[in-house]
């Protein structure tokens, strides 16, 4: 008798400090079902204490980047239930993308849909293959933007797009997206990989207050500026501590490029 062994729905691969992470449900598109999206939870919590890793990378595997929730599990049709999924499963995962002290990377492979577009969102940054797209599905089915989404689209690109992007549901390409700050970056298809990669270096080559600058600019939308500052204040003590703060004005002092260790 042969047994098979599923493959896991959550692929990891790392390189030069550099985590990826593949969605890998590509027959159907990679949605998220629970188990899914615990992996996600689980990899970017793990990732906050591993030192080797210094970027984390988000794609999907096959023709998409993620189809949002699962439309064959969880829904219950009747809407009961739906807080408890979102705040069980969702919540952790963006909770735990945003609140890593290291950037993420959105490789978006194909179309970014519902609570995939969210995922995408949370990412710091969204490098788009030519033929990603972007749609804010949840209208189609009678729905609003959740884990994250309904936070993170006006703030890239302003309350009147992400109104119309959420009321209409319309699909958004990936030069559309880069026009109007949803996306980082658009690039050939046969060159997201490498466009990924050569970006993902450059962060992951770069001091530990890459991260802290994330998680500094992270308030700023929402803090007065008083309070603002304050924390500048704390974070600079941070990161004027750090190795790499003497390592780049070493370098600086010395006419050289830095050598960065993120500590
Ligand atoms: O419980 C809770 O917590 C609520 C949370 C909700 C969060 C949400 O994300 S709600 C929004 C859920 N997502 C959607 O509504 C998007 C559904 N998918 C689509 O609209 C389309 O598939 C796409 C626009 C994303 C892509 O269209 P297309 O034409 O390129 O592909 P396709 O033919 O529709 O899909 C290919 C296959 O993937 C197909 O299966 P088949 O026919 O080959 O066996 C399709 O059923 C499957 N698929 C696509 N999306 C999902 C999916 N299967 C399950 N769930 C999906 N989300």
């Amino acid at each position: 008798m042969s047994t098979s062994i599923a493959p896991p729905l959550l692929l990891r691969a790392r390189a030069d400090g550099v985590l990826t992470l593949t969605l890998n449900r590509p027959e159907v598109l990679n949605a998220l079902n629970d188990e899914l999206l615990d992996a996600v939870t689980a990899a970017c919590t793990d990732a906050a204490t591993d030192d080797s890793v210094r970027v984390v990378v988000i794609t999907g595997a096959g023709r998409a980047f993620c189809s949002g929730q699962d439309l064959n599990a969880a829904l219950t049709g009747d809407g009961g239930g739906v807080r408890d999924h979102l705040n069980g499963h969702y919540v952790p995962a963006i909770k735990a993308i945003r609140g890593l002290e290291k950037p993420v990377v959105a490789a978006v492979n194909g179309v970014a849909a519902g609570a995939g577009l969210s995922l995408a969102l949370a990412c710091d940054f969204r490098i788009a293959a030519e033929s990603a797209t972007f749609v804010q599905a949840f209208v189609r089915i009678g729905l609003v933007p959740d884990a994250g989404g309904s936070h993170f689209l006006p703030r890239l690109v302003g309350t009147a797009k992400a109104l119309e992007m959420s009321m209409l549901g319309d699909t958004v390409d990936a030069t559309q997206a880069v026009g109007f700050g949803l996306a980082t970056r658009v690039v050939a298809d046969g060159q997201l990989a490498a466009a990924t990669a050569e970006f993902a270096g450059r962060l992951a080559r770069g001091p530990r207050s890459v991260g802290m600058i994330k998680a500094l600019l992270s308030t700023s939308l929402d803090n007065d500026l008083a309070v603002q500052m304050a924390r500048e204040a704390d974070f600079q003590e941070a990161a004027a501590a750090t190795d790499d703060f003497r390592e780049g004005v070493t370098a600086f002092v010395e006419k050289r490029r830095p050598s960065f260790t993120g500590r």
